[in-house]
C-alpha cells in the first residue's frame, strides 16, 4: 500500500522526497474504508504502529517514539491534546475521509517540517484545490459515502461537495461516525467502554493565485461520547473550532507558503454510564500559529529553505466540585507554552545521483501557569500546593508548587544532515544524521499533585498516574538512519527497502515510580533519565511475480519492524513526603517507601512494539466492468516481553491475523468490502495498554499483571462510494 510517489506541491517537493514515505490515492482510499481512525491510515508504513486508546484518537508511534515527540502536522498546523490523557490528538480532528495526502517521514525529519520533537513526522493534508478551466468555466463535485463494519456496529457517512470557477471555489465537506463497545476475539465479550460518536465539518473558500492559491477554511468538531478502556475516563463532550488562512504561491526566484490558525477545544470527560461512577474532568484549550516558508532557488545546484514559526498553546484544566467538594480541583489555571521556531535548510543537487541537505534550526519555548488548589482545603489536598505552617519541608524533601516560579525557557537548536545517492536506475541510497530537542509539555512540567491517588493525568495507557516536574530539561536526540532501496529499472515489478536506525537520547523524559499502590498502580513523577537508547530496522520488498494472466495482475508484498529501547535509571523515587508528619499509614496505604523506591538500572522504554511483520498476496484485474483489487494479508507479531516492568506494562502473547479485502471501482463509483481478523482471534494489541474497567472491583487480579485490553475480534466491512 505504501508507494514513494511524486509529490507536487510547490515548496514541499524537496525535502519529502528525502526519507518520506507518501500513502497514494488508492492507498488512502483503502484505509479510509477501514477504520474511522485517522491515525490507523498510517498502521501498515514500515516502522508506524499504533498505541491505541478511544476508536477515533489512536496515536501513532514511529520507531520506538510516541505522542509528543512525534512530529505530526494537520494540514500545515500543530495541534495540541486538550487532555490530560491526551484524548484529543492532532490527527483526531481531520476525518480519514478528509485527507487528500498522507506523508509519514519515519528516519529523519528535516527542520524544515519542525521543530519541538525528536521522533519522525507524520502530515496530513486535504488536497490542493483544483479550479475551473476556461474550456469548462464552471466546475461541480460532490463525493458521498458510507461504511459499515461489523465488530462494533460502527456506520458513517461522509460527503463531499465543491463549487469552482476559474478563479474561486468553495468546498464542504462533512462526516459522521458512530459506534457501540466492540467485542474481543473468539466470541469474546464486549470491551468497555469502546464506543464513540463523532461529527467533523469543514468549509473551505480558495482563491487562485497566478501559480498557486490562497484559501480560508473553517471546521468544527462535535464529538458527544468517546469510550477509553485503558484510561479511568471517558470523553463526554470534544467540541472544538478551528479556522485558518493558507496560501502557496510559485515565483520566479523560488516559492512560498503561508499559514494562521486558531483552534479552541471545550473538551469534558467522565465515566461513561456502563463503566458507572461519575467524576466530571473539563480542559478548555486554545492553539494559535503562524508559519511562514520560503523556497529560493540560489542557482541550478542551490536551493535555500526558510522559515518562522510562532505556535501558542494555552489549556484550563480543572475538576469541578461536585457535591462531596468543597471547591474545583485547578489542575492547570492559564498554563501557556509558546514557541517560536526559525530554520534555514540548503537543498543541493550536485548531479543526478547526489542529493544532500543540510539545515539548522532554532526553537524557543517559554511556558507559565497560574497557582492551583485541590478540591478542598484539607491538609492532604494542601500539601502538593501550599506552605502548610508547620511542615518542614526541607526534610519532606518537596516544595509546594505555588512556593515557586512556574515561567520556563528553553532555547533549543536542531541540526539535520541527510544525503541521498542514486547510483543508477536499481539502486537507492539514504544516509542521515539529526540532532532534535523537545521541550516538556505543560503538563510534564505542571501537573502538581503527587501520590497514587491522584492518578488521573497520563497518556501512557497504563492507569498510573502522573506528577510533572518544574526542574525537567529538554530531551536531546541523535538519530542516525541509513536506509538502502533496490528495485526494477521501471520500480514495477520488484523494490526490497531495508532502512536501520539508531537514537541516542540525553535527559529522555520518563516517569519514575515513586509509590506502587495496592491496587498495583504507581504514583510516578516526571524525570530526565541520563540516557536512552533506541535502536531497530524497517524492512519491505515487493514482487509482481505475475504481471498479466486471465485472473490479472499478482503480486507478493512483505515487511517487517523490530524496534528495542533501553534507559539508564537506577535512580531513586523520592522518599515518602507524609512520614514526617506522622503520616506513615498514608505512605503504606500508597505503597510509598520511606527511603524511596530504587528504580533499576537498566529500564525498558514503554510502548516498544515487538517484532512483527506482515505477509500479503494482492491481486488486481482490470476488466471492462470495472477494476477489481483483492488482497489477502497475514500480519505475524511476536510476544511481547520486553516489557517497561517500572510502568506495569503487560506482557502480550504473540498472534498471527488473517485479513481479507477486495476492492470494486467502476467509473465513479467505489465498493470496498472485507474481513480483519477472519478467524477471530482472541489477541492483546501489544500497545493496547492496560484495561481499566478490569481493575476495579469486584475484578481481582495480581498486581505485577495488570490485564491488557483485549483487541477486536473479526470486524467484516464494507464501504461504498461515490463521486459526481
Ligand atoms: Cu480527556
Amino acid at each position: 500500500m505504501v508507494e514513494l510517489d511524486e509529490i507536487t506541491i510547490t515548496g514541499q517537493a524537496i525535502t519529502e522526497t528525502l526519507s518520506g514515505n507518501t500513502l497514494d490515492a488508492a492507498g488512502l482510499a483503502s484505509e479510509q474504508a477501514r477504520s474511522s481512525d485517522t491515525a490507523a491510515m498510517f498502521k501498515d508504513i514500515p516502522g508506524v504502529s499504533l498505541s491505541t486508546g478511544g476508536g477515533v484518537s489512536s496515536l501513532p508511534v514511529v520507531h520506538g517514539m510516541a505522542d509528543d515527540r512525534v512530529n505530526v502536522v494537520v494540514n500545515g498546523m500543530n495541534l495540541s491534546s486538550a487532555c490530560a490523557n491526551h484524548m484529543n490528538p492532532a490527527l483526531s480532528y481531520m476525518a480519514p475521509a478528509a485527507v487528500g495526502k498522507a506523508t509519514v517521514m519515519a528516519g529523519i525529519t528535516p527542520v524544515s517540517q519542525g521543530g519541538d520533537s525528536i521522533g519522525g513526522t507524520i502530515s496530513v493534508d486535504p488536497l490542493p484545490p483544483a479550479f475551473a478551466t476556461p474550456e469548462q468555466p464552471t466546475l461541480f463535485s460532490g463525493r458521498l459515502g458510507g461504511f459499515y463494519r461489523s465488530v462494533n456496529d460502527n456506520f458513517g457517512i461522509n460527503a463531499g461537495t465543491a463549487i469552482a470557477s476559474e478563479n474561486w471555489r468553495l468546498d464542504y465537506n462533512g462526516s459522521f461516525s458512530k459506534a457501540r463497545s466492540y467485542f474481543a476475539g473468539n466470541n469474546g465479550s464486549e470491551v468497555i467502554p469502546s464506543g464513540f460518536l463523532s461529527t467533523n465539518h469543514n468549509f473551505k473558500l480558495s482563491s487562485k493565485l497566478d501559480r498557486g492559491y490562497w484559501a480560508a477554511d473553517v471546521a468544527g468538531q462535535h464529538l458527544p461520547y468517546q469510550g477509553f478502556p485503558n484510561q479511568r475516563m471517558d470523553m463526554v463532550r470534544n467540541d472544538s473550532v478551528l479556522g485558518g488562512l493558507n496560501f502557496e504561491n510559485a515565483y520566479d526566484w523560488g516559492s512560498m507558503d503561508g499559514k494562521f490558525y486558531f483552534h479552541q477545544t471545550w473538551h469534558t470527560m467522565d465515566m461513561m454510564p456502563e463503566r458507572g461512577g461519575s467524576m466530571l474532568m473539563k480542559t478548555d484549550g486554545t492553539d494559535l500559529g503562524y508559519r511562514l516558508r520560503s523556497h529560493i532557488y540560489l542557482s541550478d545546484l542551490h536551493t535555500l529553505h526558510i522559515g518562522n514559526e510562532f505556535f501558542r498553546q494555552t489549556l484550563d484544566d480543572w475538576w469541578p466540585a461536585d457535591g462531596s467538594h468543597e471547591q474545583d480541583y485547578i489542575n492547570l489555571r492559564n498554563a501557556e507554552r509558546n514557541r517560536m521556531g526559525t530554520f534555514a535548510e540548503l537543498q543541493t543537487n550536485w548531479n543526478s545521483q547526489w542529493v544532500t541537505l543540510l539545515g539548522l534550526r532554532n526553537d524557543t519555548v517559554w511556558m507559565d501557569t497560574g497557582t492551583v488548589h485541590g478540591y478542598s482545603t484539607g491538609v492532604m489536598d494542601e500539601f502538593w500546593a501550599n506552605i502548610i505552617p508547620g511542615v518542614d519541608y526541607s526534610r519532606v524533601g518537596i516544595v509546594p508548587f505555588n512556593a515557586v516560579e512556574h515561567a520556563r525557557t528553553d532555547v533549543n537548536f536542531d541540526v539535520t544532515a541527510l544525503t541521498s545517492y542514486t547510483p543508477d536506475d536499481y539502486s537507492r541510497y539514504e544516509l542521515g544524521f539529526a540532532r532534535k530537542v523537545r521541550s516538556p509539555n505543560v503538563y510534564e512540567r505542571y501537573a502538581w499533585n503527587g501520590g497514587t491517588d491522584k492518578s488521573m493525568v497520563g497518556w501512557a495507557g497504563d492507569g498510573n498516574g502522573y506528577q510533572g516536574n518544574l526542574n525537567l530539561k529538554p530531551e536531546t536526540a541523535y538519530n542516525f538512519s541509513f536506509s538502502a532501496n533496490w528495485h526494477d529499472a521501471e520500480q514495477k515489478i520488484w523494490s526490497v527497502s531495508l532502512s536501520p536506525y539508531y537514537t541516542h537520547i540525553v535527559d529522555y523524559i520518563w516517569g519514575r515510580a515513586d509509590s506502587i499502590d495496592r491496587g498495583g498502580f504507581r504514583g510516578m513523577y516526571f524525570v530526565n533519565l541520563p540516557q536512552a537508547d533506541l535502536y531497530g530496522a524497517d524492512a519491505s520488498g515487493r514482487y509482481l511475480f505475475l504481471p498479466q494472466s486471465p485472473a490479472g495482475s499478482f503480486a507478493v508484498r512483505a515487511k517487517a519492524a523490530y524496534v528495542r529501547g533501553v534507559g539508564e535509571d537506577g535512580g531513586r523515587g523520592r522518599p515518602c513526603p507524609y512520614a514526617p508528619e506522622d503520616g506513615q499509614a498514608i505512605c503504606s496505604a500508597q505503597g510509598w517507601p520511606i527511603e524511596g523506591l530504587k528504580a533499576p538500572n537498566k529500564v525498558n522504554l514503554y510502548h516498544m512494539m515487538p517484532l512483527h511483520g506482515t505477509f500479503a498476496l494482492e491481486n488486481e484485474l482490470e476488466t471492462g466492468w470495472g477494476k477489481f483489487s483483492n488482497y489477502l494479508g497475514v500480519d505475524l507479531v511476536s510476544r511481547k516481553t520486553a516489557v517497561a516492568k517500572t510502568y506495569g506494562e503487560p506482557q502480550t502473547p504473540g498472534y498471527v491475523l488473517v485479513n481479507l479485502r477486495t476492492s470494486y471501482q467502476y467509473q465513479k463509483f467505489k465498493l470496498d468490502v472485507g474481513v480483519d481478523n477472519l478467524f477471530d482471534k482472541a489477541y492483546f494489541h501489544p500497545l493496547g495498554g492496560v484495561y481499566i474497567a478490569q481493575t476495579v472491583p469486584p475484578h481481582t487480579y495480581s498486581p505485577a499483571k495488570l490485564p491488557a485490553v483485549p483487541a477486536m475480534g473479526r470486524s467484516v466491512f464494507v464501504a461504498v462510494n461515490v463521486e459526481f
